[in-house]
C-alpha cells in the first residue's frame, strides 16, 4: 500500500514540479533599470527574461487586434487589462523551454497580481525591487532616445502616478510575505548589478525543501 500511495504522490509531485517554474518578479518605477539589469541577470544565472511592456510593444507591432488598445493604454501610461498581458506572458513562458523566468514590470496593481497568481498558481520565488528616486529616473527616461512613444514628459508624469498609486501596493503585498529584496537602483549600473548578484547568490544558496512523499507518508 506504501508503495502505491508513493508511487501516486512521486507521480503527482513530479507533474507539479513541472508544471511549475520557478518566477522572479522584477519591479520598479519607470526607467528604474529593470530591463538593464535582467538583461545582466540572464548572462549570469540562466534566467528566460519575460518583460511585460516589451510583449505589449511586439503585439502592438504584429497588428493584433488588440494592438490599438494596447497603443493608447501605453500612452497614457495606463494598465493593460490583465487577460491581455498574462495570455502573453503564459505564451512566452510556454514557447522558451525554460523553467526560470524573470517577470520585468509586471504585476503592476493587484487586479494584475492576483489574476496572475489565480490562473497560473505560481508564486513568485522573490521580488526584487529596484529604489529609485523620480528625478533619477525622469532624467534616464527623457535621455534614452529609444523612440519609445511613452519616453516623453507628459506621459513619464503620468506613469509615475500609477505607479506610485497602483504599483507600489503589490511591493508592499510582498512586504508583508517577507519576498521583497529592495536595491538602491539610483547607482551606477555596475553598482547595482553587484547588490543584484548578491542577492541572486543568497537566493539560490537557500534549501528550498522538495515537496516529497516522504512528508507526507
Ligand atoms: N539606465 C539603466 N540603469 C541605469 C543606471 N544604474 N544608471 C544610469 N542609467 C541607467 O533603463 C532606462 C534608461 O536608463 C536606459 O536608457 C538605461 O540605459 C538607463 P531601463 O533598464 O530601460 O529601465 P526600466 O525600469 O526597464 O524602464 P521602462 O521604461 O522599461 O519601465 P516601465 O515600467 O515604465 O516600462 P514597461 O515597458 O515595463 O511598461 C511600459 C507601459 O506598458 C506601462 O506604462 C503600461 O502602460 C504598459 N504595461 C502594462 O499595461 N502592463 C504590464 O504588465 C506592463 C506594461
Ligand atoms: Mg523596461
Amino acid at each position: 500500500m506504501g508503495t502505491v500511495l508513493g508511487a501516486a504522490n512521486k507521480e503527482a509531485n513530479g507533474s507539479a514540479l513541472e508544471k511549475k517554474p520557478t518566477v522572479v518578479f522584477v519591479l520598479g518605477g519607470p526607467g528604474s533599470g529593470k530591463g538593464t539589469q535582467c538583461a545582466n541577470i540572464v548572462e549570469h544565472f540562466g534566467y528566460t527574461h519575460l518583460s511585460a511592456g516589451d510583449l505589449l510593444r511586439a503585439e502592438i507591432k504584429s497588428g493584433s487586434e488588440n494592438g490599438t488598445m494596447i497603443q493608447n493604454m501605453i500612452k497614457e501610461g495606463k494598465i493593460v487589462p490583465s487577460e491581455v498581458t498574462i495570455k502573453l506572458l503564459q505564451k512566452a513562458i510556454q514557447e522558451s523551454g525554460n523553467d526560470k523566468f524573470l517577470i520585468d514590470g509586471f504585476p503592476r496593481n493587484e487586479e494584475n497580481r492576483a489574476a496572475f497568481e489565480n490562473v497560473t498558481k505560481i508564486e513568485p520565488k522573490f521580488v526584487l525591487f529596484f529604489d529609485c528616486p523620480e528625478e533619477e529616473m525622469e532624467r534616464r527616461l527623457l535621455s534614452r532616445n529609444q523612440g519609445r512613444e511613452d519616453d516623453n514628459i507628459e506621459t513619464i508624469r503620468k506613469r509615475f502616478k500609477v505607479f506610485l498609486e497602483s504599483s507600489l501596493p503589490v511591493v508592499e503585498h510582498y512586504e508583508t510575505k517577507e519576498k521583497v529584496r529592495k536595491i538602491d537602483a539610483a547607482k551606477t549600473v555596475e553598482e547595482v548589478f553587484e547588490a543584484v548578484k548578491a542577492i541572486f547568490a543568497l537566493e539560490n544558496d537557500k534549501v528550498t525543501p522538495p515537496v516529497s512523499s516522504s512528508s507526507i507518508l
